[in-house]
């Protein structure tokens, strides 16, 4: 396997953010990209990590994002929508810009709403809900993809991979965070079973004939599942009408079409909604964050582990031991800084 390396979080961000000004990014969109993907890499989120740089390079290669986008933050006074358009480049800048202004309206009106649009979407939305956990509120965060999925019952790709994320803020603790796609799988996991040649589980897709497939090749070419069914389906229905069509921004069947292609990172919006636990329970008995604890416990009283558990074991493993990476992955950032655009189709 060859020789593993120990980097810091400071240390791998910063070799990400000079591949990304190396290929004509701006500072406005590297520094975020490059930070979202080193906390991919440090939480063990290696599907998110820097397997997404080459396909990031071939976005802004294929004229696809804009590497010098400057997002904007284009809200009425005091309304509970914020909206920021993010000008045709990543959603992670636009994120980092409209969380302090959608954290003072969650805080006025009791919930509020981010909206995202025009943007570029390649990332993990736990980053989105944790940087609202962190001022105290709870968040849910949503947008589509492309077609990759078919429906409950469907044998073509119609759905996206459509992510669902959710944070609650702890005191003194991690906050209780999920986010899984809504398909069996993140797509992300297939090509890194493709890459590692290694056949799929059973039920995450079908092949090209509409059959049940463990090969990524043919699931790559054919449909992934819905996890859970009906209801997976439902859920990610859901986020192409809210995340989509209600904020006037483009579904996983219209970033496909835009694209033309799922070797590029998806263009279309994102949603996150903010909520202030405090104003929904005033006036009700109980604190809502000590309640929230005993349910917390009594989960981990029958063993079950939360959401989140395995990822913040591994944040305190990097930050103690650094975040390892293998010989081929760091000889693949190197060409990636080396080379810029060039290295990719
Ligand atoms: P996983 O199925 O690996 O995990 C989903 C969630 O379930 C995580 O919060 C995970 O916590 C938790 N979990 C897993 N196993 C257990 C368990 N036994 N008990 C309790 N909780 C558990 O994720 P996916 O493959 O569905 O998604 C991976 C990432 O891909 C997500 O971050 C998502 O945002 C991203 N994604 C992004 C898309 C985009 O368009 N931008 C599209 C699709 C996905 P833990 O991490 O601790 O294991
Ligand atoms: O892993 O499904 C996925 C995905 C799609 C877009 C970004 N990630």
């Amino acid at each position: 396997m060859g020789e593993k390396m120990n980097l810091t979080f400071d240390e791998l961000r910063d070799r990400v953010e000079a591949i990304f000004r190396n290929a004509g990014l701006n500072a406005i969109q590297s520094g975020p990209l490059a930070s979202v993907i080193a906390r991919a890499e440090r939480d063990a989120c290696k599907s998110h990590g820097i397997y997404r740089v080459e396909g990031i390079l071939r976005t802004v290669k294929a004229g696809k994002v804009k590497p010098d986008a400057v997002p904007e933050l284009a809200t009425q006074p005091d309304s509970a929508i914020v909206r920021v358009d993010a000008k045709g480049g990543f959603s992670n800048p636009a994120v980092e810009l409209g969380v302090p202004a959608v954290a003072v309206q969650a805080r006025k009106h009791g919930l509020a709403a981010l909206v995202i649009n025009d943007c570029t979407h390649f990332a993990a939305l736990w980053p989105d809900v944790e940087a609202l956990t962190e001022q105290g509120l709870a968040a849910l965060a949503m947008c589509p993809s492309y077609s990759t999925v078919a429906p409950s019952g469907g044998k073509l790709p119609l759905l996206g991979t459509n992510p669902f994320a959710f944070g609650w803020p702890r005191e003194g603790k991690e906050p209780y965070v999920f986010d899984f796609a809504t398909s069996m799988a993140a797509r992300g996991e297939i090509e890194l079973h493709r890459r590692a040649g290694k056949a799929l589980p059973e039920g995450w897709a079908i092949g090209p004939d509409g059959e049940p497939t463990i090969e990524p090749e043919a699931a790559l070419a054919g449909a992934m599942l819905p996890f859970g069914g009906h209801k997976g389906s439902a859920i990610g229905t859901m986020i192409e009408l809210l995340a989509g069509i209600m904020i006037g921004d483009l579904t996983s069947r219209e970033a496909l079409d835009y694209l033309g292609t799922t070797a590029l990172a998806p263009a279309h919006g994102e949603l996150i909604v903010a909520f202030s636990p405090q104003a929904f329970a005033a006036g009700r008995p109980g604190d809502p964050f000590a309640r929230a604890e005993l349910l917390f416990e009594a989960i981990a009283g029958q063993g079950a582990r939360l959401p989140s558990q395995r990822r913040f074991a591994a944040r305190a493993m990097s930050e103690t031991d650094g975040i390892v990476l293998n010989e081929q992955e760091m000889q693949q950032l190197e060409r990636l800084r080396t080379l810029g655009l060039d290295a990719v189709d």
